[in-house]
């Protein structure tokens, strides 16, 4: 096992990284900017080393501070968290040169998956099922109007180097699909210095459902169910639940057989989110793979019973999953919500100084956060300040009990999205559990216009 770990990360994620070493008797390295030396994960560290200036760029996304603060502290194993360097083939490649563990998917996996073009490929070589669309990367815009054409409208346009929704376009006509291709293909350049384009069916109602997937360095691999992620507002997700209504027990079973089997093909390693589009009709298929720990990860914690930070730990140290799929349990229901420092309406980002602090406690109630009282929101980073994630024993009680639990969360001196959250608890799609990732844009529209919402129920 690892003796220091380097978190590479800050907010949340860096303290629920140092809480799993704690517990594991590791160690901690945190790294910080300068405008983040009050945050918590630096005073929970063992130790802490500044990297740079407020600029991510310059100081959380600087591979050779980074490497050097591990060099200096003696770091054997360096945590990425999520975003940042998480997904970053370069930076595994470099922490395994300097001879430090990358807690993470062997870099090949980063690459394979970072470009979601021979994701797909590699994915529907082991046996997942894709929607209908190109081969490879589109060659030219003729070459994408045919293939548009064949497969019939709508389809939308991906940038190989996109995800989490950037670089796409919607087409639904013919007649508009050089022109979209063309554009997009520009903002792929412009955005992450890389045109190339894939298309593909596009779904109008879809769920996002993804699955956890757990594998040792052995070649044993197991999957601890879905999470349901379809509450997003601009592919920023919301709220996330486990389980997901729309699953069947059987849907599942099929979900989680296909995937286990295609990760067995390629030898994934690490933990891992397969995400998956799921249409009305309960077909599903496979968008893209996540090779990180997700924000979202703890409602499957809370579902299954296994420390998901903890296990990528161990599993990154060579240790043998004790799990076998047979062992794994799903049991009650858990949601998460994203409080973040934002404007409940316009969502414009609210940093500043929290006057008052009150989270939420009792039966259930889970805070990973990174804010107290007189801490200062900073405009330099995301704008999460907490994730509350509710724990009970079926969907109903635990939406009451996430609405008990907002009602007693009082943050003062900013604003943030809870009063979001307190009006989706209540809407009639989430509590029936019916809702696609349509329903953020459909209750914001209720809300600017209430009549409407009424005469159509
Ligand atoms: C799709 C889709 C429908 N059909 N792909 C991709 C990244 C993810 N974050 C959203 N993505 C989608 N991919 C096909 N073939 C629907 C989404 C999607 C979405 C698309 C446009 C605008 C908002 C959206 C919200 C959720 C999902």
């Amino acid at each position: 096992m690892f003796g220091k770990i380097l978190i590479a990360n800050r907010g949340e994620i860096a303290l629920r990284v140092i809480r799993a070493c704690r517990e594991l008797g590791i160690k901690t390295v945190a790294v910080h900017s300068t405008v983040d030396s009050e945050s918590l994960h630096v005073k929970f560290a063992d130790e802490s080393v500044c990297i740079g200036p407020a600029s991510a760029r310059e100081s959380y996304l600087n591979i050779p501070a980074l490497l050097s603060a591990a060099e200096v502290t003696g770091a054997d194993a360096i945590h990425p968290g999520y975003g940042f360097l998480s997904e970053n083939a370069e930076f595994a490649e470099v922490c395994g040169a300097c001879g430090v563990q990358f807690i993470g998917p062997r870099a090949e996996m980063l690459k394979l998956m970072g470009n979601k073009v021979s994701a797909r490929a590699a994915m529907s070589e082991a046996g997942l099922p894709l929607l209908p669309g190109s081969r490879g990367t589109l060659e030219s815009e003729e070459q994408a109007e045919e293939l548009a054409a064949e497969i019939g409208f709508p389809i939308i346009l991906k940038a190989a180097a996109g995800g989490g929704g950037r670089g796409m376009k919607i087409v639904r006509e013919k007649s508009a699909v050089r022109q979209a291709y063309r554009t997009a293909m520009a903002e792929a350049v412009a955005a992450f210095g890389n045109g190339e384009m894939y298309l593909e069916r596009y779904v109008e109602k879809p769920r996002h459902i993804e699955l956890q997937i757990v594998a040792d360095e052995h070649g044993h691999i197991i999957h601890l169910g879905e999470r349901e992620c379809s509450v997003q507002r601009r592919h920023q997700k919301m709220l996330e639940e486990s389980q997901s209504p729309a699953l069947t027990p059987a849907l599942r079973e099929k979900m989680g057989q296909v995937a286990i089997s295609a990760m067995n093909k390629i030898a994934y390693n690490n933990v891992g989110t397969i995400e998956l589009l799921l249409d009305e009709r309960g077909e599903f298929y496979f968008m893209e793979m996540n090779t990180r720990i997700q924000v979202e990860h703890p409602v499957t914690e809370l579902v299954t019973g296994v420390d998901l930070v903890r296990t990528q730990i161990e599993l990154a140290a060579g240790a043998k999953l004790s799990l076998a799929q047979s062992d794994v349990t799903m049991r009650g229901h858990a949601i998460e919500l994203r409080i973040n420092a934002e404007d409940p309406v316009t969502f414009a980002p609210s940093p500043g100084l929290i006057t008052a602090y009150n989270p939420p406690g009792g039966p259930g109630v889970r805070i990973d956060g990174m804010v107290y009282e007189q801490y200062k929101v900073l405009p330099y980073y995301d704008s999460l300040i907490a994730k509350l994630i509710v724990y009970a024993d079926d969907r109903a009680q635990c939406i009451a009990r996430a609405r008990r639990a907002l009602s007693e969360y009082v943050v003062e001196g900013i604003r943030t999205n809870i009063p979001f959250h307190q009006a989706l608890l209540t809407q009639s799609d989430f509590v029936r559990g019916t809702y696609d990732t349509r329903i953020v844009e459909r209750l914001l529209a209720s809300q600017a216009n209430p009549h409407v919402h009424a005469a159509i129920g």
